[in-house]
């Protein structure tokens, strides 16, 4: 069923519940970038993206909003595709989970399951997460989601089950004959172990909410959001429907090539869609590819952090190819990176406003000035040995560009471009073709067009490489070469040498003008204003999303939580106007602690294992800090510590006391508190 010549790649579908910001457009940008490039290299090319708008998230969402789920769905979705439009984002389809094609489709699979034996009906009682619409195994009324932390619910419910049990070994004799299906490789290591440790069934419908897609026959159960979500790969090219045109489409660009997602959903995406494929009969997709979180502030840039950057702030200030430029150049894909607006800036300035873009404008206006805006031939005589050395550099270049594009090193594949044009802007300097051109013998001619026709085939060559990943300055220069539409350019043909002469160049301009200091300020500025008006009138922010225990159950309350502080016996004054007696705050223990050790706790990314020392003892303290903190460095560092609270087990580790911190944003995020001032270890806060 598979088709050479063609490549399918898709976004994972963004939930409709937060607005779009640019955790959102680096996948977005990331598959863009990809997809271009397949098409500038001959690929008949499918690049799909859309929202995901089903599940009690978002019912719960519009209903906090005051509008119908319909209203709430359309509108959000309705900005991601503006975003998208606005980025110039080369997507061919953009799906909709609450489309009729769609809801047809996941109907479709659902039944096809069904018939071929894999779901059946049975109940289940117990914990859910709403957050992650994950059933928690496992885990007491109340008890924390093992995956987001935030409080479980518990509900009961006849549900519909997929025989995700019966798939554990094909998928593990999958992966191990598809090396290349889960990558980077440190995931596909992770899911192995995931599958090996055993699979239970899963739950695939649910009767507790009515937003979702009905289940065939049986439309009090609405089918899954995951199995929902999913399915949207294969819906949007044609699943489920039998219209002719449809049926092609689905022979052509299934299976995929690439699914690009974020880390945090791997297991949906590498166990439970590959799982359904098998079970389905359905061919799988060739690859996974998992990328790392952008980072600000140190913590996962999430709406419900409160963290988060608007792309549009960078569209308006500095443009969108300075944003893809970033977001390519500065995250090593596949890891975190961390976004500021300062190192915005300065990426902009270093590589683009001045390497790229004064190769660009020297290069083209001297060609103007001493040639009369026409492309001259380097002279067969007038070689020097530094001349064929930018060549040679520039015939690697793009053999390394390719190969490290092709590997989703994108940022050593811009590093390898931009080593051509520091080359080029060096030997620019050093043969001074402005003092060439002074002198007005043949030979100075002739060398004068040497060097300038070496500059320009240069600009062209690394032009048409990062063409795909900042696209709007490439079509600017490739037309002031005089050369036309660079998206109609065949990469694969790219070589040295093929500039022609006599190529009359296009009007030249700068491409990208330098920010100056106050960029930068402007952004945080536009940004804050972005959140102010977001929180006035933001339908989002009123949804009631849980507390992360991440960040939460230690720490995103206050100290005098009911459930981390024994409630105080009836003989207490009771409290008047919310206010409390002196004697209930001299109840709560406060000391300063010093930190001796602090770690990660094992599978619980959010959980840092820490030993205290609070004067009397050293205690051990698991708090919710470690998206927030290096265990590292807060080795030596001195803490509030709430030191007579009853202790209790996260993780199965028993946790005697609680670190104080502010709370920041929605989530809660954790800042210590502290002291300027040293102070001893031991002194009681009162
Ligand atoms: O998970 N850093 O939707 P979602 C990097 N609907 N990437 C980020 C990011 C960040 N800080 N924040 C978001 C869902 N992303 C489901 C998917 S697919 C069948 C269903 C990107 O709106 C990244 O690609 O929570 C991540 O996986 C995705 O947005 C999550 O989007």
């Amino acid at each position: 069923m598979d088709n050479p010549g063609k490549f399918y790649i898709t976004t994972p579908i963004y939930y409709v519940n937060a607005r779009p910001h640019i955790g959102h457009t680096y996948t977005t940008v990331v598959c863009d970038a990809i997809a271009r490039r397949q098409r500038m290299m001959g690929m008949d090319t499918w690049f799909l993206t859309g929202t995901d708008e089903h599940g009690q998230k978002i019912e719960r969402s519009a209903a906090a909003a005051g509008c119908s789920p319909r209203e709430f769905v359309d509108k959000i979705a309705g900005e991601f595709r503006a975003l998208w439009d606005h980025m110039k984002i080369t997507y061919d389809d953009f799906i909709r989970t609450t489309e009729p094609r769609h809801i047809r489709g996941v109907q479709a699979m659902f039944t096809r399951l069904q018939e071929r034996g894999y779901i059946y009906k049975g109940s289940y009682s117990g914990q859910y997460c709403v957050f992650d619409e994950l059933y928690v195994d496992a885990a007491g009324p109340g008890a924390p989601c093992p995956e987001c932390g935030r409080p479980t619910e518990t509900v009961h419910e006849e549900n519909y089950f997929f025989k995700l049990s019966a798939m554990q070994e094909p998928l593990l004799k999958f992966y191990a004959e598809h090396p290349g299906f889960i990558r980077p490789e440190p995931r596909r290591n992770e899911v192995t172990a995931f599958v090996r440790s055993g699979l239970r069934d899963l739950s695939v419908s649910r009767t507790s909410f009515k937003w979702g897609i009905p289940v065939p026959n049986d439309p009090k159960h609405v089918i899954y959001v995951w199995l929902d979500a999913l399915a949207n790969y294969m819906t949007a090219i044609g699943f489920g429907s039998d219209d002719p045109a449809d049926v092609q489409k689905l022979a052509r660009y299934w299976p995929a090539d690439v699914h690009m997602i974020g880390k945090e959903i791997v297991r949906f995406h590498c166990v439970y869609w590959p799982a359904f494929l098998l079970a389905a009969d359905l061919p799988l997709p060739k690859s996974i590819i998992a990328h790392g979180w952008l980072l600000f502030e140190e913590s996962k840039m999430s709406k419900s952090r409160g963290n988060i950057v608007r792309s549009e702030t960078i569209l308006d200030t500095l443009g969108g190819d300075a944003l893809r430029y970033f977001l390519l150049r500065e995250i090593v894909f596949g890891q975190d990176g961390s976004f500021s607006f300062d190192a915005l800036v300065q990426r902009f300035n270093a590589d683009l406003a001045n390497d790229l873009g004064n190769l660009s404008s020297r290069t083209l206006s001297m060609i103007t000035r001493y040639f009369d805006g026409e492309v001259p031939y380097p002279s067969a005589s007038e070689r020097t040995p530094a001349d064929e050395a930018i060549g040679a550099l520039a015939g690697r270049t793009i053999a390394d560009f390719h190969a490290q594009f092709e590997q989703f090193q994108f940022s050593r594949a811009l590093e390898t471009a931009w080593s051509l044009v520091a080359a080029v802007n060096k030997y620019i300097v050093e043969n001074e073709p402005w003092a060439v051109a002074e002198r007005e013998d043949q030979d100075s001619r002739a060398r004068l067009a040497t060097i300038l026709y070496t500059s320009a085939e240069a600009l062209r060559v690394v032009s048409a490489l990062v063409h795909p990943v900042i696209p709007d300055a490439t079509a600017r220069i490739w037309s002031q070469l005089g050369l036309g539409e660079i998206d109609k350019f065949d990469l694969r043909s790219l070589a040295w040498g093929q500039l022609q002469l006599g190529t009359k160049l296009g009007k030249v301009e700068p491409v990208f003008p330098r920010a100056d200091k106050s960029t930068v300020e402007r952004m945080q500025q536009m940004e804050q204003q972005r959140s102010m008006e977001g929180a006035s009138k933001e339908t989002i922010a009123a949804s009631p999303e849980p507390q992360p225990a991440g960040t939460g159950t230690q720490l995103g309350r206050p100290a005098t939580q009911a459930d981390s502080v024994p409630s105080p016996p009836a003989s207490v004054p009771a409290a008047v106007d919310n206010k409390i007696t002196i004697d209930d705050f001299l109840k709560v223990e406060l000391r300063v602690g010093e930190v001796k050790v602090a770690e990660k706790v094992k599978g619980a990314d959010k959980l840092l294992r820490m030993e205290v020392d609070i004067g009397s003892e050293v205690r051990q303290i698991v708090a919710g800090i470690a998206k927030a903190y290096e265990p590292e460095k807060l080795i030596g560092r001195k803490v509030v510590i709430v030191t007579n609270l009853q202790p209790r087990k996260l993780r199965g580790l028993e946790s005697n006391g609680m670190i104080v911190a502010a709370s920041l944003g929605d989530e809660g995020q954790p800042v210590l508190a502290g002291f300027l001032e040293d102070v001893p270890v031991g002194a009681k806060l009162k």
